[in-house]
């Protein structure tokens, strides 16, 4: 993939890996902290082009929307144990982004009545936040929060703006069970454990870092028999 060095540089650098290790609880300093962490994924969301406006409905990304509360109270539990984060997911907005938007704290809690029987497309939920990003801009979230993405259409090919975010997750080792259908249900397992996909492009501590990453991913499967976190 063009580029590809500079996406690898990105996700398994320090700026990124310095807060997902702070966020995760792990000693920046402890060499050891390097094997806790677990390769997930990196991809771009861009606007569509055309004009065409697209959103995704309320969700949490791992817990599906129709459970009860009391599975819904388990699955949070199971997620996050002692309500320590497991993984992170992060946006880095290359171009202004407005299209995040999130109900805070409710990744550490159960659904309120309003927040289970809203409309998946409601306008505004309760204490919503939309999450207002500059270029350059980072913001790092548990992605069991209750949250959203509204697209605006743009016209690319006039030279229009939009979104061009990267959007990437890391997860906790030793947690690979709970998030394993979260990660493979991309299909990134089909790839990762081929010997071009080792990262060349890395040099000294990064390539350790991104190699022993890449493997723990590797060793969670190819999650071909796990199905998929959420319908639709
Ligand atoms: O558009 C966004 O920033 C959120 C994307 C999203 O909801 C998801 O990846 O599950």
């Amino acid at each position: 993939m063009p580029g590809r060095k500079e996406f690898a540089k990105l996700y398994f650098g320090n700026a990124v890996i310095g807060v997902v290790k702070e966020l995760l609880g792990l000693n920046l300093y402890d060499p050891r902290s390097e094997e806790a962490i677990v390769m997930e994924l990196l991809n771009l969301l861009v606007s569509p082009s055309g004009g065409q406006d697209f959103e995704l409905r309320w969700h949490r990304d791992d817990i599906r929307w129709e459970v009860d509360e009391e599975e819904e109270q388990r699955q949070l539990a199971e997620k996050s144990p002692g309500g320590r984060q497991a993984h992170t997911q992060y946006n880095i907005a290359l171009f202004d982004d407005e299209s995040l938007v999130v109900v805070p704290g409710s990744h550490r809690r159960v659904r309120t009545e309003e927040e289970r029987t809203a409309d998946p497309y409601q306008e505004e939920l309760d204490g919503q936040v939309v999450v207002k990003m500059k270029a350059g801009d980072a913001v790092f979230y548990d992605s069991n929060i209750v949250h959203r993405g509204i697209y605006k259409g743009v016209d690319w090919q006039n030279g229009e703006k939009g979104r061009m975010t990267l959007h990437g997750s890391v997860g906790l080792y030793g947690h690979s069970e709970e998030r394993a259908k979260n990660v493979l249900q991309h299909g990134v397992g089909d790839w990762v454990d081929r010997d071009d996909a080792a990262f060349d492009g890395l040099q000294g501590k990064c390539w350790d870092r991104a190699e022993g990453m890449r493997l723990r991913l590797v060793e969670m499967g190819r999650g071909d028999d796990l199905g998929y976190s959420l319908d639709g």
